[in-house]
Formats: C-alpha cells, structure tokens, sequence
C-alpha cells in the first residue's frame, strides 16, 4: 500500500445509521438540484466571470445562499394560484390565527417565523438518507386569510382552506397559529375521510374544554373535533400531558368521553416506545387515516421560549423527533399541524426552528416510509356531501 492511499480511513467503525446514510447517499439522483440551478441561471444572470464555480447565478434565486432571499417554507416554490395545490405532494401553508391565545398572544406570526428559520435547512437528511429535491414535490400556498376579530370566522376560513388542499390529494402542513385551530382543521378534513378519523395529540394540556372565557379558544379544540362523527374520542390520544395548566373543566370532558391520556410520568416509566406504541395502536384502531396535532410547548419550556403557554417538564427535542419520526412511520398519516410558536416571545429562532425541525422530520420519515409521494389514498373523498365548515 503506497503512503499516499494509507492517508484514507476505511470508515469500517462509522455506526450502523451512518454507514448506511453514506451508502444511500451514493443513490440519490442530482437532478432536481440539476434543475434548480440551470432555473436559478435562467432566471437570474450567470454569475461574473470571477465565479468559477458556473451553477451559481447573478441573483439569487433557489435554496443558496441560505441568508438570501424570500423565505418560503424551506425555499419550496409559492404557489400563487391555490387551484394547484393538488400538483404538489406536500402543500405547506399558514394559519395565522391567535385570537383563541388565553396568554400569551403572538402565534399569528409563527408561519413567518417558521418560514424564516426554514431557510437554514437544504433538503437533504443525512440520517436517513433522504433528499425532499430529488424525490418529492414540496409548494408553499401562503397562508389562510383569518378574521382575527371573529374566531368562528376564522374557523369557516380555516376549514374552508384546509378541505380545499386536503381534497387535492397533496399531503397538508399547517404551521398555526394557537391550537384552536385544530378544531376547524379537522372539520375541514373529516368530510373528506370516508372512514374514521385517529388523531394524536402531543401537548402538555388537553385542550377539550368546551369553551373557555365563553369562546371557542386554544384551551377547546378536541371538545368540537370529537363531536364530529368520524372523529370519535375513542381514537383520540393525548401525548405528554401534565403540568399546572390541564384545566379540571377539560379534564371532566376526557373522563366522560374516554379520550387516551399519556402524561409525561406515564411516557417516563413505560418508555418512550412502549407509550408510542400504545398511542399509536389507540389512534389507528378502526380508522382509516391519523391526524397529528403537534403543539411545540410539548417540548421543555428551556427549548422552546417562544410559544403561548410554556409548561417546564416536558419532551427533549431529541424525544420529540422519536415521536414524530415513529407517528410518521407507522400509521397512515393523512395532515398534519403545528402551533403555538410564537416568535415575538423567541430567542434566537429557537422555538421555530424546533418547529421546522418537527415538520421537515416528519416529512423525511414519510418519504423513508414509502409513504410519499403518495398514490391517490382509497379513503379520500374529494366529494363531499356536507360543507365542511358547516358540521
Ligand atoms: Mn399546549
């Protein structure tokens, strides 16, 4: 063996996920990013003639560099015309609503904020080998036109959007937002589910009081959601709950419906995967798709800041990613939500890049899974018989 081939490693004692992220690597194509740049050149310049390498152009235009340009959602093309939702595999969108904000207000600006910090990323996931570029299709719609003074406004708004993106068959992201929203996005979804509805619920508070302050606010959404017929409480589980803010109002209204609770003592000592499994089992029993309401104040308040209620004693990110990572593999995941970042309360974009973190882990695993892109499911109803936002 000559010195100059001795200077190499073997890489023989990387670890197993890592060696097997650098063999897949070796198979993921480079043509979307082929594409973008000969795009990115077309439509902004080549670049001076001092620039040696040729991909990159004179405005920039694309992922690079990461502090440049309009933030959409990870740099994913806005889709202006909302008709062409259903041409994308994932369709990401804002809801801006805070009014249903019990303390703290300022969610209305978590899409901004997510979208921000969302510039930090490529699309590319070392850990498991996958790349968003070259193997879905991923748009940015805007966000839904909320009447912040009139929350049941808002949620027509709401259910409205969500049911026109969930019926174009793209799989949708909604960034909130507080959680009221989880409401009027499982109404607008519901209908178009021929077949019952799981949902999974990762929060520290239960959110099931009918009203709170006699409204429909943050504190209220699974109350509504499992009153919708193929919504049931019995497919509903409450992930990571505890703390000094599970309203004994909501409380009454799990007992009295049967919803699945799983406090973060209970996560503790059965360990996190046997608790997964149970929830998992719970949410998918009998129904056709799951529904994940992700809120970021399931994470300890030390990592996430910047949100509407922060609660000490909760989920590591490390923890968090488990759960979404395993939610997405394993069950037949149809939409999902992310809310209460509130960046106004932030530091350093922490809690929104938690946020983004949650999302695009999500969206990987469903691409590691086989599950997207994905075939037209056979439950999807485009067709509804009921308005959605008047159940
Ligand atoms: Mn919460």
């Amino acid at each position: 063996m000559s010195d100059e081939v001795s200077r190499f490693g073997t890489g023989e004692k990387s670890g197993p996920q890592a060696a097997e992220a650098l063999r897949r690597e070796a198979n993921l194509s480079e043509n979307g990013w082929n594409r973008e740049w000969t795009r990115n050149i077309e439509l902004g310049l080549e670049a001076a003639p001092s620039i040696g390498d040729r991909t990159i152009s004179t405005f920039s235009r694309g992922e690079l560099p990461h502090f440049a340009g309009i933030n959409t959602f990870l740099k994913a093309p806005y889709i202006e015309d909302v008709h062409k939702a259903g041409e994308y595999d994932v369709a990401v969108f804002g809801i801006p609503l805070d009014t249903g904000t019990t303390y703290r207000a300022g969610t209305r600006f978590g899409p901004q904020g997510v979208r921000r910090i969302s510039a930090l990323y490529g699309t590319y996931y070392f850990e498991l080998g996958v790349d968003l570029r070259e193997q879905i299709s991923i748009c940015d719609l805007g966000d839904v036109f909320v009447i912040p003074a009139n929350i049941e406004k808002a949620f027509d708004q709401i259910s409205r959007g969500v049911s026109h993106v969930f019926k174009s068959g793209a799989f949708p992201v909604m960034i909130g937002g507080d959680h009221s929203i989880g409401y009027p996005c499982v109404r607008g979804i519901a209908p178009h589910v021929n077949g019952n509805i799981g949902i999974i619920h990762v929060d520290r508070h239960v959110d099931t009081q009918e009203k709170d302050m006699d409204e429909r606010m943050h504190t209220t959404p699974w109350f509504h959601a499992t009153n919708i017929g193929n919504a049931p409480p019995k497919n509903l589980v409450q992930f990571g709950i505890g703390g000094w803010q599970v309203p004994r109002a909501g409380v009454k209204i799990c007992r009295e419906r049967g919803t699945t609770i799983m406090t973060m003592t209970d996560i503790m000592d059965m360990g996190l995967d046997k608790a997964l499994d149970a929830a998992i089992e719970v949410a998918s029993d009998g129904t056709e798709a799951v529904y994940l309401s992700f809120d970021i104040d399931s994470i300890d308040a030390g990592f996430v800041p910047g949100t509407g209620w922060p609660e000490p004693g909760g989920f590591t990110p490390r923890e968090a990613l488990h759960i979404v990572k395993r939610v997405a593999q394993e069950t037949n995941l149809c939409a999902m939500e992310l809310v209460e970042v509130s960046p106004p309360y932030d530091v350093s974009d922490m809690t929104s890049l938690m946020a983004c973190r949650v999302i695009v882990d999500v969206i990987a695993n469903l691409v590691d899974a086989g599950k997207l892109p994905r075939k037209r499911p056979t439950w999807l109803n485009s067709e509804p018989s009921t308005e959605p936002w008047a159940l």
